[in-house]
């Protein structure tokens, strides 16, 4: 048994981490979250008080960083900002949580010789032609192309140098697009099965060919976990699960699955510097570490998606409207 500090656990990915924590472990976690307008305690509903310590604070915070690290095992670190869009409209804080904050923690785990394991984006490779058959490898040269994906690239390198001038004990993992319980509305997904909901078309960005990777976030927790036991030390490691799809046929398929018609969407102004397809390669996890993604099918993985959406408005509807609003101001 041992005791995890998670940091950006009232996120979607982290808090979908920490149930699977509590699920399939005898760990227990604290989680450090700054409860920013993407974090959300009611997704950390349920967790038994005795395997779960909840603390609100910036990862920027030197001493409440220090304190904490002191007492865990093992550090997961998904704290971020984490909205391309956001990231073109105000970078300042990507700047401020994905570098900084990533900062404040090495430095912490390099004095207390904690483990350290890094959530990453396959968007720090940049983008791939549609018709390129190459996937991103753990070889793929950084070429990173939003405010975001470049301060997650920066904070990757930060990793890698703690590594090797400081011999911290760190992974890094670059993951593609997920998907699962707990998104905030803001993402493509949430967005458009919400959309539905109140009988409001979705939003396409551009002509919609642009291509993500999706991965249900339960396989991604599973990932996380296997590395943090298993992988070596310094090594970076993608997680994917072959879940290439056009944003056009995403949105065709909700359509289906919530019962419209196939064509009854919008095409909305493009994101500037969009990238056109994320592709992972996921060799090294697979043969290495023995993982395998549980969620082979997206359209049973989307379905169960929407049940979850249609039986928990209470837990998205306070966000809808001030995001709606928001994309609206752009043309989106
Ligand atoms: P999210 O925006 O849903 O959650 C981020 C969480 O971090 C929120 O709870 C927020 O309150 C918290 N946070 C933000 N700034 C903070 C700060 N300064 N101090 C403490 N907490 C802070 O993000 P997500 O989609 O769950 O992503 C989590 C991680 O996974 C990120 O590092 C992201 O780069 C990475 N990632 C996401 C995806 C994806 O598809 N969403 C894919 C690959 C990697
Ligand atoms: O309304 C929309 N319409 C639309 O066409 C929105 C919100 C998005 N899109 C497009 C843009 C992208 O091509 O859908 C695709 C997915 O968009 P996002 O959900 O914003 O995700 P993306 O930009 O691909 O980044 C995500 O995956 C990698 C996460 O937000 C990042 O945190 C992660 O690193």
């Amino acid at each position: 048994m041992a005791h995890l500090l998670v940091t950006g656990g009232a996120g979607f990915i982290g808090s979908n981490f920490v149930h699977h924590v509590v699920n399939t472990t005898p760990h227990t976690v604290t989680v450090l979250d700054a409860l920013t307008y993407a974090g959300n305690l009611r997704s950390l509903n349920g967790i038994p008080a005795d395997r779960l310590t909840f603390v609100q604070g910036d990862i920027s915070d030197a001493d409440l960083v220090d304190s904490l690290v002191a007492c865990a095992d093992a550090v997961v670190h998904y704290a971020a900002e984490s909205h391309n869009d956001n990231s073109l409209s105000n970078p300042a804080p990507f700047v401020q949580t994905n570098v900084v904050g990533t900062f404040t923690l090495l430095e912490a785990v390099r004095r207390h010789k904690v483990r350290f394991h890094h959530i990453s984006t396959d968007e720090v490779y940049g983008d791939l032609e549609l018709d390129d058959p190459a996937k991103f490898t753990e070889q793929t040269p950084y070429r990173p192309s939003s405010p975001y994906s470049s301060t997650k690239a920066s904070s990757d390198l930060l990793v890698h140098a703690w590594v090797r001038s400081f011999g911290v004990e760190a992974t890094i993992s670059n993951c593609s697009n997920n998907y699962g319980p707990y998104q905030h509305v803001e993402k493509f997904i949430p967005r458009q099965i919400t959309n539905l909901i109140r009988g409001v078309r979705p939003r396409l960005y551009g002509a919609g060919t642009n291509v993500r990777d999706w991965i249900h976030a339960e396989d991604h927790s599973a990932a996380v976990l296997r590395i943090l036991d298993a992988g070596r030390i310094g090594e970076t490691y993608l997680i994917g699960a072959n879940g290439e799809k056009s944003n056009i046929d995403v949105v065709r398929l909700l359509l289906q699955l919530m019962g419209r018609a196939e064509d009854d969407f919008d095409h909305v102004a493009d994101r500037p510097g969009h990238d056109m397809r994320y592709a992972i390669d996921a060799t090294k996890l697979r043969t290495e570490l023995g993982w395998e993604p549980r969620f082979r099918d997206l359209e049973a993985g989307l379905s169960d998606t929407v049940d979850w959406y249609r039986a928990n408005e209470e837990w998205w509807a306070p966000a809808k409207d001030a995001t709606e609003a928001a994309y609206a101001a752009k043309g989106q």
